[in-house]
């Protein structure tokens, strides 16, 4: 039959032909896919420098087929900054988990951000340290189990959660901050046009872009992969509002350029 075999959807050039090693119903490599169709769409293979610090989200360098470099946790914003400033031809973006981003590497995307460095951070939100057991992240909820609180987090023991988006969109140095959510597939599909007005930023040489990805972990959270992202959509949403915390004039004029 005339186009039966006509290939309508495959893997992005920039990434590997290999298996997922992530857990079921994981949200990360729904983000790396993304990314990786970001690249293709943009052109910038040979000039991608992914940068990722420690947490499951490290492993993006077994994904794609771009530079790459491991910063120390939480370090991503300030390996990228050095590569921008001295490679400033080179596309660094990090990708970063809320343990990595909002913990012990607090310092270094404010003050990136605060600089307004011509990088791209992608921020992938699960709630918990993935990697090392579903220990309590910052943006941990109210109530919500982990493997150090495991009755609940409370206030009086851990503190609110940070909302890193809101927090970052007070400072004067990103170009654009938003906040998406990978729990249906019309919202995956926003994260995807997030991204790239993200990477298209970086391009234009505008100040820091930030794409927070609320993003499912089933097995640290405890709950069945199947129903992990309604109960994302249910439970994280409303701690961490989806939406635009920042888009200077600059970046609202490439919307045009991203697809539909
Ligand atoms: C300096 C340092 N401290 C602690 C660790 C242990 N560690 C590895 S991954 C991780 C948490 C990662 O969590 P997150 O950034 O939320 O990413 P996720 O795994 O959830 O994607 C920690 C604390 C480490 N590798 N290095």
């Amino acid at each position: 039959m005339d186009g039966f075999e006509d290939m309508i959807f495959g893997r992005p050039e920039v990434m590997e032909d290999r298996p997922t090693h992530f857990c079921p119903g994981c949200g990360h490599g729904i983000t790396q896919r993304l990314i990786g169709e970001v690249i293709d769409e943009l052109g910038i293979q040979e000039r991608a420098v992914c940068v990722a610090s420690i947490g499951c989200t490290v492993t993006a360098y077994a994904y794609f087929k771009v530079d790459g470099l491991e910063s120390a946790h939480g370090r991503a914003p300030a390996v990228a900054t050095a590569i921008k400033r001295v490679r400033p031809e080179l596309f660094p973006f990090t990708l970063q988990g809320d343990g990595d981003l909002a913990s012990i590497g607090t310092a270094e995307i404010v003050h990136a951000a605060a600089r307004g460095e011509k990088i791209t951070v992608i921020f992938a939100n699960n709630a918990t340290y993935g990697m090392t057991g579903g220990q309590l992240a910052p943006t941990t909820l109210i109530g919500m189990y982990s493997a150090s609180t495991t009755g609940g987090r409370t206030v009086e023991q851990s503190g609110y959660p940070i909302r890193m988006s809101e927090m970052l969109a007070t400072l004067d140095g990103p170009s654009y901050i938003t906040r998406v959510s990978l729990h249906n597939p019309a919202n995956v599909r926003k994260a995807r046009k997030a991204i790239e007005l993200a990477f298209r930023a970086q391009l234009a040489g505008l100040g820091l872009s930030f794409v927070e990805v609320l993003s499912m972990c089933p097995i640290n959270w405890k709950v069945e992969p199947v129903k992990a992202r309604q109960w994302m959509a249910d439970n994280m949403i409303p701690q961490f509002p989806l939406g635009e915390f920042k888009c200077i004039p600059e970046v609202e004029a490439l919307k045009k350029a991203v697809k539909g």
